[in-house]
């Protein structure tokens, strides 16, 4: 049985911002079992464990595989990278459907070099955005102006929990509703949540709710279930949300937490398993400068730092 594990860090373009958190580089580990790769990646201010308890956990579990044990792990991150690393993957899977675009950054710049004039000929058929970050006018504004340039997209927006109910409120009785696929997690409550949707018509997508294993019931307007699986963790966990979702009648949207590029070819095949008809939200890559696979899917090891790598019969 061949085992290793490995640690990158790999430059962001620009430093980003994760909650209160300034990231100029992503960190995490890749896990390799037998040969098949697995992403071992805590997004700070998202995830729950450190990368150092992922770390310690990920070695406890090579340690008990390689005594003929199974790997037991219990934090997100390090379940879904074993996970990956142990599954059978079907061998003719759909070709993925490519991300709809996510736009970062203030709306000030966003309004500045808006991407539009290039979508012409082919317009996006979704576009997210990120809200609740800047003035409530200044992201009206772009949601304005997106939606005048743009009249065949749907915007989907983010608020991560960051509005009271009441802000959530007058933003969207401003919003042209028409065109808005979904808000995801606008109060840091579902019942606030499920109360802004009342008020105001809007369209709801749960995100956080998901990850942090906190209680939601149907209600008529929510749409989606975005399913990270690096914050949500084993892949059966995640199953059971897309079986939930089947029985709701509700969408999945199978979504990024920054992982690298073996992480994002990861995600794209569990989406064309799980969600073969719908755009995945895996347009996070281009902020890395550096990737940790070449173009043809081979692990470029020589630029990770190697933590563990055994060879034994077990
Ligand atoms: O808020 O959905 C989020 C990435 C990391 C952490 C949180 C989020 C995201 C994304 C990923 O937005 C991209 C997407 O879901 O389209
Ligand atoms: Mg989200």
């Amino acid at each position: 049985m061949q085992l290793a594990l490995y640690r990158y860090s790999l430059p962001f373009r620009q430093p980003l911002m994760f909650k209160r958190e300034r990231l100029a580089n992503r960190e995490g580990l890749l896990v390799s079992i037998n040969g098949q790769w697995g992403e071992i990646a805590p997004l700070p201010g998202f995830s729950t464990e450190t990368l150092a308890e992922a770390e310690a956990e990920s070695l406890a579990c090579l340690a008990a595989l390689s005594r003929g044990e199974k790997a037991l792990p219990t934090l997100p991150s390090v379940q879904f990278g074993f996970d990956c690393a142990q599954r059978s993957w079907p061998n003719n899977l759909p070709a993925p459907l490519p991300s709809y675009p996510l736009l970062q950054g203030s709306p000030a710049a966003l309004i500045q070099s808006l991407p539009t004039a290039n979508w012409q000929a082919s317009p996006p058929s979704r576009l997210k955005l990120k809200v609740a970050r800047y003035a409530m006018e200044e992201e009206l504004a772009l949601i304005e102006q997106l939606a005048a340039r743009l009249p065949t997209t749907k915007l989907i927006l983010d608020a991560n929990g960051g509005w009271t109910r009441e802000e959530a409120q007058r933003f969207c009785e401003r919003l042209p509703l028409k065109q808005i696929d979904y808000l995801e997690e606008p109060c840091a409550t579902f019942a606030d949540t499920i109360a802004v949707a009342e008020a105001t018509g809007v369209a709801i997508a749960l995100d956080e709710t998901l990850s942090r294993r906190e209680e939601w019931n149907y209600h008529p307007q929510l749409k989606a279930l975005v399913i990270k699986p690096t914050l949500i963790g084993s892949l059966s966990a995640c199953e059971a949300l897309v079986q939930r979702a089947r029985a709701d009648n509700l969408r999945v949207v199978i979504s990024s937490s920054f992982e690298s590029d073996l992480g994002l070819r990861l995600l794209s095949r569990l989406a064309s398993v799980w969600a073969p008809d719908e755009p995945p939200g895996l347009d996070t890559g281009h902020w890395l400068t550096e990737r940790v696979t070449t173009e043809t899917g081979e692990m470029m090891t020589e630029s990770l730092h190697c933590l563990s790598n055994m060879e034994n019969s077990a």
